[in-house]
């Protein structure tokens, strides 16, 4: 269908700018091992804050096929936000992407949907790509079935977002995040399928063919082929797999 696999990885809070150095000059060692080559896949890494100037310095010095972003924006450019971090500067260390919604964040900092669409706005202000997370926890798979609560919150987050905008979705189940228990294969597909047809309605056909759905939640080595294979699953964004490096490198490099 034309759509770039991205596999994303989130280091949520681990690795500070010391480890994060040697963490990406080896991943690059390893993503240029010619014997061990992949393609046609966008890998991107989602480092802490504080580590993405160190980042943003290896990648430009060494010029590095590896996109990054960070985990979080503030919905304001500037002003009295203490704590925050703008969209602007983030564009300034040259990321990509920025994820946005995840459920850790909804859960554990009360990001309510209206926040998350204000943040997605702010992101695509300043030319970021946003990684927007959405996922039903156990108790709403059991209440209102498999894909009510993600295209809700899809449908949310995309208000006030342009028919030609550049996003990334990610399908994470709340029950399968670091919790060892994935999805089935066939469970991201129904709900990414959903998300599309979501797409479809709210921004239209191109941007639903365009846009990427990964999925998300215990992701590792040996089930990312798995996922792969599903036509509505373009990616996948890794949290615990993707802090250990020859797990991560092997994911990049899944075959279907
Ligand atoms: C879900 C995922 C990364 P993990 O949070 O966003 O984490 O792969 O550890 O389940």
């Amino acid at each position: 269908v034309g759509r770039l696999p991205l596999i994303a990885g989130n280091w949520k809070l681990n690795l500070d700018h010391l480890q994060a150095i040697a963490f990406v000059q080896k991943l690059a060692w390893s993503l240029k091992d010619a014997s061990h080559s992949y393609s046609d896949v966008e890998v991107a890494i989602f480092p802490p804050f504080t580590d993405l100037r160190s980042v943003q310095t290896l990648v430009s010095a060494d010029k590095l096929e590896l996109a990054y972003g960070a985990q979080d924006v503030s919905a304001h450019d500037s002003g009295a936000y203490t704590g925050e971090i703008s969209g602007a500067f983030l564009a300034k260390l040259d990321c990509a992407y920025v994820i946005i919604g995840h459920s850790e964040r909804r859960t554990l900092h009360n990001e309510t949907d209206e926040v998350v669409a204000t943040k997605v706005s702010a992101a695509l202000k300043h030319g970021l790509v946003p990684v927007l997370c959405v996922g039903e926890t156990a108790e709403d798979l059991e209440k209102f079935g498999p894909s009510a609560v993600p295209v809700a919150q899809l449908k949310a987050a995309l208000a006030g977002v342009p028919a030609t905008a550049n996003i990334v979705v990610a399908y994470e189940p709340v029950w399968a995040i670091g919790s060892g228990k994935a999805a089935t294969p066939e469970q991201a597909e129904a709900v990414c399928a959903a998300l599309r047809a979501e797409l479809n309605t709210t921004l239209g056909a191109d941007a639903a063919a365009a846009t990427r759905i990964l999925y998300g939640g215990s992701v590792k080595a040996a089930n990312i082929a798995s996922f792969m294979r599903e036509p509505n699953v373009d990616g996948a964004l890794v949290g615990g797999a993707s802090l250990d490096l020859d797990e991560f490198s092997a994911i990049v490099r899944y075959k279907k």
